[in-house]
């Protein structure tokens, strides 16, 4: 069997990814067992570009890591990946920060890394690169003379031609991905938007359902939605500590019902909106009030680019009034938390939750969604409400879809979710549950690999 390489930026630790998601958890399991390697940038926030590897065995996989300068994680991370690509491909042309030296340390930054990995590769390892940081990789690997199988996997929406073209380098970008022999996307509309790039600008020639040739190269281009570890993420919400179980207990006795929201702070997640929908439900609901709480759970990321700060700012602002125009002595209707929450403790507060609210003003797939989902118990399940404009939504229609920008369809979503009679839980529960434990993580890297094997 050919070995595996996995590229991301970051690595996850192969000895601990148990602490991990399951992306992390499925793809160190699967390299463990296979044998491979695992590649990225170490972290670390003051090396030099280009620098020694650090490569540790575990198992039968080697874990190799590099360093990156100070000036490459501003320009290369925090500029031209989090600062243009992330709100490009979110459709937030009005957030893009472009500055040329951001792009040139983004090729730069690739053309080291494929350096640095070349030597490791063997001629029948099959390499999958992941994410928007990398997206040159396979180019520089292929100057360099590499003649592997290479995949790409998208983790974020891919924008239709009239956004994508606004990016200075979107030439360049697509040219890039065509030197990968597989091109996986989360969604059908992710992968129409390449192939309607293709076809629009470069007369590109379908040859089978997801085969193009462009120019004189062939690439496969498919949707490969992503899953979690559906039955061990459902295992954990059985094992709640004693806080998580106290507080169950006490919304139990106080017959109280919990919205919950889990996401990253990003001005992706949607989390304004989703504030000022609760405040809508609870305007037009009074007799909600003390019997509904809202818990949202959002750690920071990327604080050192500006959009992550006024996002911050404004969510902060809007818990204040929110709470201060609503709460009383026993009872706050706004639960938020700018930390990271432990998921043995995450897993069973969404059991615990009444609605998941899930509203993304774009997302690439969303797990969270399909944690929730498994979180639940089928007897007495929860409502998952889903943005449309999450990739999640393409596999679940028995989510109340609803639009994240339209604040009062979310609000009567909300009421919705909080009223649905059992029999109509338990049903969309359990077509949502079979989905999420069909398309499941290993499913995802199967699927994958299966593509990506199958080329030549
Ligand atoms: P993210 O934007 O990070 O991922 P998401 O898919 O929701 O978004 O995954 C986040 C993961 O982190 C989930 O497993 C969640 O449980 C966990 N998490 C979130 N907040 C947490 C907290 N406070 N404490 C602990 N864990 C927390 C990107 C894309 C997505 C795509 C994934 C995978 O943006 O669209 O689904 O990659 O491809």
């Amino acid at each position: 069997m050919s070995r595996l390489v996995v590229v991301s930026n970051r690595v996850a630790n192969l000895r601990s990814a148990n602490h991990a998601g399951g992306l992390a958890v499925g793809l160190a399991d699967t390299l463990k067992q296979r044998e491979g390697i695992w590649f990225g940038w170490n972290g670390a926030a003051d090396g030099v570009t280009g620098g020694e590897a650090q490569v540790e065995r575990v198992g039968r996989a080697e874990q190799v890591t590099v360093p990156l300068s100070r000036e490459d994680i501003a320009n290369y991370y925090l500029g031209y990946a989090n600062s243009v690509l992330w709100p490009l491909f979110h459709y937030r042309l009005d957030l893009v920060d472009y500055r040329p030296a951001f792009f040139e340390s983004y090729q730069r930054v690739n053309e080291t890394f494929a350096r640095q990995l070349a030597p490791l590769l063997k001629a029948d390892d099959l390499v999958w690169v992941h994410d928007y940081h990398l997206i040159p990789l396979a180019r520089c690997l292929r100057k360099l003379g590499c003649r592997q199988r290479i995949g790409f996997f998208l983790h974020i929406p891919f924008p239709p031609p009239d956004i994508l073209v606004a990016s200075p380098n979107h030439a360049e970008l697509v040219d890039a991905l065509l030197d990968y022999d597989v091109v996986g996307f989360q969604t059908h509309t992710d992968a129409g938007n390449l192939k309607a790039y293709l076809g629009e600008r470069l007369s590109a020639v379908q040859l089978g359902d997801t085969r193009f040739q462009v120019g004189g190269r062939n690439v496969t281009i498919d949707r490969f939605p992503i899953g979690i570890d559906a039955s061990g993420f459902a295992a954990m919400t059985r094992q709640a500590d004693d806080e998580v179980q106290i507080d169950l207990m006490r919304r139990r006795v106080l017959g109280r019902r919990q919205i919950i929201g889990v996401d990253r702070l990003d001005y992706s997640k949607g989390l304004p909106e989703r504030l000022k929908a609760f405040d809508r439900l609870m305007a037009q609901h009074p007799e909600l009030e003390k019997s509904v709480t809202y818990l949202q759970v959002a750690p920071p990321t990327r604080e050192e680019v500006g959009a992550y700060g006024d996002i911050r700012a404004e969510l902060e602002a809007l818990v204040g009034a929110i709470n201060g125009r609503l709460a009383d002595f026993n009872w706050t209707p706004i639960r938020y938390i700018h930390r990271s929450v432990d998921r043995s403790k995450l897993a069973p507060l969404m059991r615990g939750s009444q609605v998941g609210f899930v509203t993304p003003l774009r997302d690439g797939m969303n797990l969270v969604a399909k944690e929730y989902v498994a979180a639940q118990d089928p007897e007495d399940p929860g409502v998952l409400v889903l943005s449309r404009f999450a990739g999640a939504a393409e596999e679940m229609d028995e989510a109340l879809l609803v639009n994240p920008y339209d604040i009062d369809e979310m609000a009567r979503s909300l009421h919705r979710a909080l009223t649905m009679p059992l029999a109509e839980r338990r049903q969309r529960h359990a077509a949502l549950l079979e989905q999420v434990l069909r398309h499941d993580s290993k499913a995802w890297l199967d699927a994958f690999l299966s593509a990506l094997a199958h080329r030549r």
